[in-house]
C-alpha cells in the first residue's frame, strides 16, 4: 500500500487516472498529482486506516491557513478494531459488527478508506513459463491451468503447488494478507523445487526484488526449505506476495510458519485474506 496518496475535490465527472468516490478524486496509486483541482496528500497509511471525506462549502482548513473541501480521519493504529472505532466517529456513533461492514457502509455514503475488502484465503495465479527469479515476470505472464494448479484459485487453508509432477517451465503467485493472531517473530518457510520468495509488509505490494525478500529460496534447486522472520503485530493486515517457479523434473511449493509460541504449520486457516475486487491488495 501507497504511505498516502492524493486526493482532490471534484463534484463533476471522473478524472482521468484517479477514482472517484462521490465528490472525492483519488490518485491512485502513489504518483503526485498536479494541476486544477487542488490536490491535497492524503494521512500516511502505514500509521492507520484514513477515511476521507468531501467538505460541501470549501469550510475544512488545512494546514497552509486556507480552506478545503476535503477533510480526512486516520484510526490510531493499522487494526481492525482501531478502523471499527474511527468508522463508528465518522459515521454518527452508529456501530459495526466488522471492518467490512463499516468500510460497505462508508463507501456508499460517499467516503473514501484505505480499508481493504478483505475475504478469506490468498489468490493464487498460475502461468505459463519459468520466472527465473525475475519478479517482474508476473506482471505480463499469462496465466494457464498446469497440472494440479487452475489458472486462478484461492487458498484458505494451506499454501502450496502441489507435492506431485504438474509438468514443466511454469510459476505461480500468491497475493493477499496476513493477519496473525499474536503480536511476536513470526519465522516464516517455503519449501521448494525450484525457486521461491516471500514477501510480508509494504514490499509485498511495491518495491519487491530479489534482495529484499522475507524468504529467498531462489534459484533452481531441488526441494529446499528456506526461512526468514518478521516482528509482526496481532490482528494487522500484512500484505503477502509469495512466487514460485519450476523449470523442470520435480516440482513443489509448501508454506509454513512458527513462532515462539505457535509450533510450524501450514495451517494458514482464518490467518490470510485477499481483496475480492483486486484478487489481490
Ligand atoms: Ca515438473
Ligand atoms: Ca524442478
Amino acid at each position: 500500500m501507497p504511505t498516502s496518496r492524493p486526493f482532490a475535490y471534484n463534484p463533476g465527472s471522473q478524472i482521468s487516472g484517479t477514482l472517484k468516490f462521490g465528490s472525492l478524486a483519488v490518485g491512485t496509486p502513489t504518483s503526485g498529482v498536479t494541476g486544477n483541482p487542488r490536490w491535497f496528500n492524503g494521512p500516511d497509511e502505514e500509521l492507520g486506516y484514513v477515511i476521507a471525506q468531501s467538505v460541501s462549502a470549501n469550510t475544512q482548513t488545512v494546514p497552509d491557513g486556507s480552506n478545503a473541501s476535503i477533510g480526512f480521519f486516520r484510526s490510531t493504529a493499522l487494526t481492525e478494531n482501531a478502523f471499527i472505532s474511527i468508522a463508528q466517529v465518522v459515521a454518527g456513533n452508529q456501530t459495526f459488527a466488522s471492518g467490512n461492514a463499516a468500510y460497505t457502509w462508508l463507501t456508499g455514503n460517499s467516503y473514501w478508506a484505505s480499508w481493504v475488502p478483505y475475504s478469506a484465503g490468498v489468490f493464487k495465479t498460475t502461468y505459463s513459463g519459468y520466472f527465473n527469479d525475475n519478479v517482474g515476470f508476473f506482471a505480463t505472464a499469462t496465466p494457464a491451468s498446469i497440472g494440479g494448479n487452475p489458472a486462478t484459485s484461492v487458498q484458505t487453508t494451506s499454501i502450496f503447488e502441489p507435492a506431485q509432477d504438474d509438468g514443466e517451465n511454469f510459476s505461480c503467485q500468491w497475493l493477499g494478507y496476513f493477519k496473525p493472531t499474536t503480536s511476536e517473530t513470526y519465522t516464516f518457510y517455503t519449501s521448494s523445487d525450484d525457486a521461491s520468495y516471500v514477501w510480508i509488509g509494504n514490499n509485498a505490494v511495491s518495491g519487491f526484488t530479489t534482495g529484499n525478500p522475507t524468504v529467498n529460496n531462489g534459484g533452481l534447486h531441488g526441494t529446499i526449505e528456506k526461512s526468514g522472520t518478521a516482528t509482526l503485530v496481532a490482528g494487522t493486515y500484512y500484505p503477502l506476495r509469495i512466487q514460485f517457479g519450476e523449470l523442470s523434473g520435480g516440482d513443489v511449493m509448501t508454506f509454513s510458519y512458527s513462532t515462539p509460541t505457535i509450533t510450524k504449520t501450514t495451517n494458514v486457516t482464518g490467518l490470510v485474506f485477499y481483496n475480492s475486487t483486486t484478487n489481490g491488495f
